[in-house]
């Protein structure tokens, strides 16, 4: 197209936006498009960012592409730390992070990193749907030094030990492998607790790490293990099972308060939409991620339930240390059936 004609179809198209809206057909909100930006530290296709992009298609279609959700997928914008500052201060709207680096800025939400807190996943499901869920997530959004709104939250399975030194196939083999955490004093307490060596460490920094030795190894569910490709550097897999972690999906509390009630409303419904859906693709997703590392030669070792046992009464220092606080909380998480 000449620019001649490019001005004159230009021209067209303002006058017909004018014309719609003196005759009040397109109200003024719907000329505000807001692009939502959205970050997760996994890569497009991943149970937890697929169901964020999903919800942005709904929010599109829902508002004639008023609102719509531009997602950062694969630590784009940072790890997960970077991701709740960048939260915190309206530089991104959508973060989906992990409950682990969000006990530090709200207490309550510790309990549920406790290592062997939940007895199983299904019984970590029924807390976060149920009353306990939503009221966790209120507090988050309560709580004054969040500056976030917690929407959702997220499945992710149980997190379990690989490393690039040794099957481990009981307790004692964990004895001085030193061990990547998420940024958490429980959680560094609950490896040295099990005999590992606790270390500290962003996500983002994980895979080099694994490379290049400075860290034995580390703990996630298979579907981490597997996209991050951290199951080619960490060859032995024990399904320790120690910490049952939701996933949180939380909003910009600066950008929160700047949006009309109905639109706070239709992401909220969206969202609560977007845990059920996590919830098959993560089911799917995690068969498959043990379909692959298989394949792939990892060994993947189970213990007894004895040798479970073990792992668990090796954790009580982490209960002593932390667990009063957290005593109401948790009798009431036992007492979910
Ligand atoms: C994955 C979580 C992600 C965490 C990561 C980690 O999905 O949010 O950042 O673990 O270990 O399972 O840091």
């Amino acid at each position: 197209m000449d620019r001649r004609s490019f001005v004159r179809r230009l021209g067209v198209g303002v006058a017909l936006g004018m014309a719609a809206s003196i005759a009040g057909v397109v109200p003024a909100a719907a000329q505000q498009k807001q692009v939502l930006k959205a970050t997760d530290v996994h890569p497009l296709g991943y149970p937890t960012v697929e169901a964020v992009v999903r919800m942005g298609k709904k929010l599109e279609a829902a508002t004639n592409g008023r609102l719509s959700i531009q997602m950062y997928p694969s630590m784009q914008l940072g790890g997960e730390k970077e991701m709740i500052e960048q939260a915190q201060v309206g530089a991104l709207q959508i973060a989906r992070i992990s409950v682990g680096p969000m006990g530090p800025i709200v207490d309550e939400l510790n309990v549920f990193n406790m290592p062997f807190v939940f007895r199983d996943v299904p019984h970590m499901q029924k807390v976060i749907d149920g009353p306990i869920g939503d009221e966790m997530l209120a507090k988050l959004t309560a709580s004054p030094q969040s500056k976030l709104v917690g929407l959702c939250w997220m499945d992710a399975g149980a997190r379990s030990v690989y490393n690039s030194k040794r099957p481990i196939k009981s307790i004692d083999d964990l004895k001085g492998l030193k061990v990547r955490m998420m940024g958490n004093p429980i959680f560094v307490d609950t490896m040295n607790a099990l005999g590992g060596n606790g270390i500290a460490m962003g996500f983002d920094q994980l895979y080099n790490a694994l490379q290049t030795g400075v860290v034995d190894g580390a703990e996630n569910n298979p579907p981490s293990y597997e996209s991050g490709k951290h199951f080619q550097v960490a060859k032995y897999y024990s399904l320790t099972e120690h910490l049952i972690i939701p996933e949180i999906l939380v909003f910009s509390k600066a950008s929160w308060d700047k949006m009309s009630k109905e639109d706070q409303a239709l992401i909220t419904k969206f969202s609560k939409e977007a845990q059920k859906e996590e919830r098959t693709l993560w089911e799917e997703r995690e068969k498959q991620s043990m379909d692959t590392i298989k394949k792939a030669g990892i060994e993947v070792i189970t213990f007894p339930a004895s040798e479970k046992k073990k792992f668990q009464d090796a954790v009580k220092p982490v209960w002593d240390k932390y667990g009063a606080k957290y005593a109401d909380l948790v009798k009431r998480i036992q007492a979910v059936n």
